[in-house]
């Protein structure tokens, strides 16, 4: 009979990586060690193990004849490349993965049964996949969009997929109408143009007929839309879920993730030029830090609603459009998830990892958000086509490290093998096996959640037609270089929409959300300062429905703001795995580039070294340094920050284009800047204002020169790149504001 090893082609035995054999006992990682497949101390062969002679040349009728169909392994070798490729996914194309575990901190029991949130003594392990939401497989990691965060628990009751995003809430209410966003939002189908971004009509017109995503809006057009890294992004679960206890009692539930490295940005002019110079930009970035053992971190913060506050908020807790406030809902933090491998192999597993919001274990149940409700169908829908066939739970990335036993069969790709005449319950011939689970043994049960209105009825509830309260909330709280990016961004997305009626009806509703907003953005669009009057319609309307009743309605207090929604609560924080480009020119100051380079790794912080060209590069000691980039192989855009070394040679750089655009981008994108002795010269020759090297108050605390690289000048430097980013420099860029 077959076992496990001869259905799989397993790795030569006794060959196991080095990384792997030091791995401690993981049930999802032995899971998929069972299918890697080593090419080392092996031959070449066909799929059917036969050992290939000359893979150089196919099989012809004589040295210049024409190939015969008989070459097996030249037809078995193009077929399977001519079928390498499944269909992406529609939406979240484009991602990243890696594998990790996720621990408890204190026993959740008073709230949910699930295991994994139980026993602060369990590793659980994760897969989570980041992702943009529209463009293509190969499109730039930097575009601005939505970040997918989805998280696969396999935990010891099964799979539970927590599958959220990097903003709080939803474009839409209800499910009806994603696949009409998704169509607006994608290339418009005419010329497939633009790839990977929101600004062009098609979306513009649907967003300003569909008041209900004004707040969603507001994210998208925040810098939230733009993260610095995933490793330095919030993630949701948008929806209010349930969590269950082991008596059967109910709570509302929000999932958020918080990253241990603060929630941080990048500029937008930046987000363009990273397109372009390495379009890989996130998925490097966190492939690079797990590799060098810099694990990214999240806790998992939970917002809990008692039953009895259902109602308590001012907004429905079953519309994906409104987030909980966390002053009225504190976030308990409870766990923490840590990413600590990248995959073996990007389409076995971050390619074919099908996650699915239904993937629940007992003691986390739904609510009836419409949104939600729509998702429990689409996620196994379309895994069906884009996998392939309903055994996609059998490919290794997916399968449960629970054991699962059914009497499902067959379908194409069935691995497993499943002896026996029964494939059927309640049967007799087989002692009624696989039998149910009690919910004492584990067996899930659904809450049972009484309905309050039995009718089949297609409306959307009238506590969901508060549109602006929370897009309002939003653009409150932000600080205001962040409101000025909002805007900005608005001037931007609607600026390359054609249509000028679209224009006109999203500034409109900008004057439901804020004056000034709306004011600034119809400066930047050439229209006409709009007037606070009625709301636009609302043209998400039933042909029978009264547009009236559809119109928006102040339910929550507009003087509400938020201090979570602000990324300035997250500085000054870490530097931990931030970069720092080092411009080295020949003689050039090697104790102070050895002082800075020091200061960051105690920080957890790295410094490379940029040179005018690859190679050496000989210090004022006389000892060479390896240049990891040349001034023409990197770009600032890439760094967190920019040290211009001193030194006799220092000097050349004044007359290098290419260092100028270098040291005048990282100034533009507000990074710290810091020059001592001649690399000041450089700082100078970019027209960057230095100020005097002895003023003990400087203006800018992110632009640091002296004469000479000192412990103190290392210190400014830290310092002022834990602030992350000198907004307050903004204004005297000139921006048009
Ligand atoms: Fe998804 N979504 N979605 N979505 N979604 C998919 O499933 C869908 C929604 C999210 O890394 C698809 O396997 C519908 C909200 C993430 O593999 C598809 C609706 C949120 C990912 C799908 C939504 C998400 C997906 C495409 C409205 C945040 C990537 C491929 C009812 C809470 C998962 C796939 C990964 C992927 C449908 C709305 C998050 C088509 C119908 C809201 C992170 O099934």
């Amino acid at each position: 009979m077959c076992s496990m090893e001869d259905m799989v082609p397993t790795r030569p035995s006794g060959r196991r990586p080095a990384r792997r054999a030091a791995a401690p006992a993981d049930p999802k990682r032995a899971q998929l060690d069972e299918y890697i497949v080593d090419p080392r101390d092996a031959v070449l062969t066909t799929n059917h193990g036969v050992p290939v002679n000359d893979d150089q040349n196919s099989l012809k009728a004589g040295e210049r004849g024409p190939t015969l169909l008989e070459d097996f392994h030249l037809r078995e070798k193009v077929t399977h490349f001519d079928h390498e490729r499944i269909p992406e996914r529609v939406v979240h194309a484009r991602g990243a993965a890696a594998h990790g575990v996720f621990q408890v901190y204190e026993s959740l029991a008073r709230y949910t049964k699930a295991s994994f949130l139980t026993d602060p003594g369990r590793e659980t392990p994760v897969f989570v996949r980041f992702s943009t939401v529209a463009g293509s497989r190969g499109s730039t990691d930097l575009a601005r969009d939505v970040r997918g965060f989805a998280v696969k628990f396999y935990t010891d009751e099964g799979n539970f997929d927590l599958v959220g995003n990097n903003m709080p809430v939803f474009f839409i209410q209800d499910a009806i109408k994603f696949p009409d966003l998704i169509h607006a939002v994608k290339p418009e189908p005419n010329n497939e143009i633009p790839q990977a971004a929101s600004a062009h009509d098609t979306f513009w017109d649907f967003i300003s007929l569909m008041p209900e995503s004004m707040h969603m809006v507001m994210w998208l057009m925040s810098d939230r839309a733009i993260p610095r890294s995933y490793r330095m992004m919030e993630g949701f679960g948008v929806h209010t879920f349930r969590l269950v206890d082991g008596k059967g009692g109910s709570r509302f539930v929000k999932f958020h993730w918080k990253p241990l490295l603060g929630v941080h940005s990048v500029a937008w002019d930046e987000a363009q030029k990273i397109s372009g110079v390495d379009p890989d930009f996130h998925r490097r970035d966190l492939w690079e830090a797990i590799e060098a053992g810099a694990f990214p971190e999240y806790e998992l913060g939970l917002q809990i609603i008692e039953e009895k506050d259902e109602f308590a908020f001012g907004f429905d807790l079953l519309d994906p459009t409104k987030l909980i406030p966390e002053e009225l809902a504190p976030v308990r933090r409870v766990g923490k998830l840590t990413l600590n491998r990248n995959p073996d192999n990007f389409f076995a597993e971050t390619e074919q990892v099908a996650f699915h919001i239904g993937n629940v274990v007992p003691g986390i149940d739904f609510t009836n958000d419409p949104l939600l409700q729509g998702r429990l169908f689409s996620y196994t829908d379309t895994q069906l086509l884009r996998l392939g066939g309903p055994n996609f739970h059998e490919i290794p990335i997916n399968r449960s490290t629970a054991p699962a036993r059914n009497n499902q069969r067959d379908g194409f790709m069935r691995q497993a093998i499943n002896p026996g005449r029964v494939s059927y319950g309640p049967n007799s011939l087989g002692d009624n096996q696989p039998a149910q689970a009690t919910e004492r043994a584990g067996g899930y049960v659904t809450f049972p959640e009484a309905l309050q209105d039995s009718r089949k009825v297609r409306v959307r509830g009238a506590s969901f037609f508060d549109h602006y309260s929370q897009a309002r909330m939003f653009f409150q709280s932000q600080s205001e270089p962040e409101r000025q990016h909002l805007i900005k961004a608005l001037r931007f997305e609607l600026g390359k929409v054609q249509a000028i009626e679209v224009r006109e009806r999203m500034v409109a509703h900008l004057a439901q959300v804020d004056a000034t907003l709306a004011a600034r953005v119809a400066k930047g669009l050439g229209l006409p300062p709009p007037l606070k009057s009625e709301a636009p319609p609302n043209r998400s309307v039933p042909a029978d429905g009264d547009p009236r009743d559809f119109q928006h309605r102040e339910l929550a207090d507009p003087s509400l703001t938020s201090t979570a929604l602000t990324m300035t609560s997250h500085v000054p924080g870490p530097i931990a795995t931030r970069k720092v480009a080092i411009l080295v020119a020949d003689e050039f100051d090697a104790k102070g580039v050895a002082m800075v380079l020091k200061a960051l790794k105690a920080e957890g912080a790295t410094g490379h070294l940029v040179g005018p060209r690859l190679g050496d590069v000989v210090a004022d000691d006389g000892k060479a340094s390896t240049a990891e980039f040349s001034i023409f192989t990197t770009k600032s855009v890439l760094f967190d920050a920019v040290f211009v070394a001193g030194g006799d040679g220092a000097g050349m750089w004044t007359t290098e284009a290419d260092a100028i655009e270098f040291v005048k981008d990282a100034y533009k994108h507000c990074k710290a800047v810091a020059a001592t002795g001649a690399g000041v010269d450089l700082l100078g020759a970019a027209h960057i204002p230095v100020g005097s090297p002895d003023d003990p108050d400087p203006a800018d605390d992110a632009t640091i020169v002296a004469p000479s690289a000192s412990a103190a000048v290392a210190r400014r430097l830290v310092a002022a790149m834990g602030e992350h980013r000198l907004w307050t420099r903004e204004p005297e860029l000139h921006l048009p504001l």
